[in-house]
């Protein structure tokens, strides 16, 4: 099972990828060195699915998969055990042999996938043993995930609508030349893949949809069509890659990130600076969020060390907070993005692996939104105001020159009354 490693994007990369792929390959052990594991915040995709839509000239359609679109694969579940299993290994000594309430809390999205991926790592993680084995014959035993409707999930479903300043970033990012280029030189393939596709729509940010769909039934041997070749496939997963980067990069990150993954970043920043409370009795040792390729983007282009490729199925993103022998707190980042190997250290820009915790405050502050709901409203810029005033002006104008002229109608239809008046007064003064 691989879940792919790295490969070039479209776009310059940040600094922040060549540290991750120049980073040492082999993750510090959480037990390793004077430090003492305090809390990990785990966020991560679901494993593999079946396509999330087809499109309208697809020769295989929605019953080819046996749960229909958008459902958690037998492959994805073996994923998620994996994973699990794997994050057994890491925090074995950490979190309690035996599953404990109070030391996990798994979140999800409210969608099949992330809900059943959750519940098959959990599997992997917290096998049952001893008096927690329930019934001999499974190896499993229930643990809660939690979850809240879509339409109220503010943290993990990226990215976050409703919100105009977004809608207007987003606007703008079509104008950069980066866009602006991709457009030109994919007007033709595109063209080819509405055409093939029957789609009436494919753009460069709806094209993902199409690689997605011909992705999935590539990962569960269906035979695509003669016009889907390698180089075809190539280009769609590029254009698909960028359509991760525009979303929440290329073009004024820092505010984008405010208005979405930023959230996110400020929830676990949150919790962390949380379990610097060392007298809490009983704490909380894991933070679990279960969620999808956007949430994962949406976060690591906050932390500006997005790699510029999609996630991979049940690929992970690991916060570990620290406390030193010194007493003092720090923050170190890994990336698990490869089934069977160790998770790679990724380190904050500006900082070092182990972040001391009032640099990751300090770094990331940029990003946390204190009010999104303020930030979302499109603010009146200069440009704006100068408009509104010279609009305005325009109007006062016309409205001053309406009056004038009724005034002067007024004025001669009162004159030509008079007039009248007075020559009937004439003729009655000689009769
Ligand atoms: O595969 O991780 C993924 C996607 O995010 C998927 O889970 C999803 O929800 N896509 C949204 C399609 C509109």
């Amino acid at each position: 099972m691989a879940l792919g490693l790295p490969s070039p994007s479209l776009s310059s990369r940040t600094p922040s990828l060549l540290l991750l792929l120049s980073a040492v390959s082999v993750a510090s052990h959480p037990a390793a060195g004077d430090r003492t594991l305090r809390f990990v915040t785990l966020v991560y995709r679901h494993g593999d699915r079946s396509p999330i839509k087809a499109y309208p000239n697809d020769p295989h359609q929605e019953n080819a998969w046996p749960q229909g679109f958008g459902q958690l694969s037998q492959e994805g579940m073996r994923q998620h055990l994996e994973l699990g299993q794997a994050l057994r290994r890491r925090y074995r000594g950490f979190l309690d042999e035996s599953y404990n309430r109070r030391e996990i809390s798994v979140h999800s999205t409210d969608v099949d996938r992330t809900l059943m991926s959750a519940e098959a790592n959990l599997a992997g993680l917290y096998p049952p043993n001893g008096s927690q084995v329930f019934n001999p014959n499974i190896t499993w035993q229930p643990i809660p995930v939690h979850t809240v409707p879509h339409a109220e999930d503010k943290l993990l479903s990226f990215p976050l609508l409703d919100c105009p300043r977004y809608d207007l970033l987003m606007n703008e990012s079509k104008k950069t030349d980066i866009y602006v280029n991709l457009m030109n030189t994919s007007k033709e393939f595109l063209d080819m893949v509405r055409n093939n596709t029957g789609l009436k729509d494919a753009s460069v940010e709806t094209v993902w949809s199409v690689h997605d769909t011909l992705f999935c039934e590539t990962k569960h041997n269906m035979t695509l069509p003669a016009w889907v070749t390698p180089d075809v496939m190539e280009r769609l997963r590029k254009l698909k890659d960028f359509s991760f980067e525009f979303m929440f990069g290329i073009y004024k990150r820092e505010e984008k990130s405010r208005l979405q993954g930023g959230i996110l970043v400020g929830h676990i920043v949150k919790n962390i600076s949380d379990a610097a409370n060392l007298s809490a009795v009983d704490p909380l040792k894991m933070m679990v969020y279960s969620a999808h390729d956007t949430t994962i983007v949406a976060l690591q282009a906050a932390l500006n060390v997005f790699s510029g490729i999609q996630p991979p199925y049940a690929s992970c993103h690991i916060f570990e907070f620290y406390v030193e022998s010194n007493g003092s707190f720090t923050v170190a980042m890994f990336y698990r993005n490869e089934t069977g190997k160790e998770p790679y250290p990724v380190t904050l820009p500006g900082c070092t692996q182990f972040c001391p915790l009032e640099d990751f405050i300090r770094i990331t502050k940029p990003v946390v939104p204190e009010d999104r709901e303020k930030e979302c409203q499109i603010s009146r810029t200069l440009k704006d105001t100068a408009e509104v005033v010279v609009g305005l002006a325009v109007c006062g104008c016309l409205l001053s020159l309406l009056i004038a002229l009724l005034f002067t109608v007024l004025c001669r239809q009162r004159d030509h009354v008079q007039g009248y008046r007075h020559v009937i007064n004439e003729g009655d003064e000689r009769s």
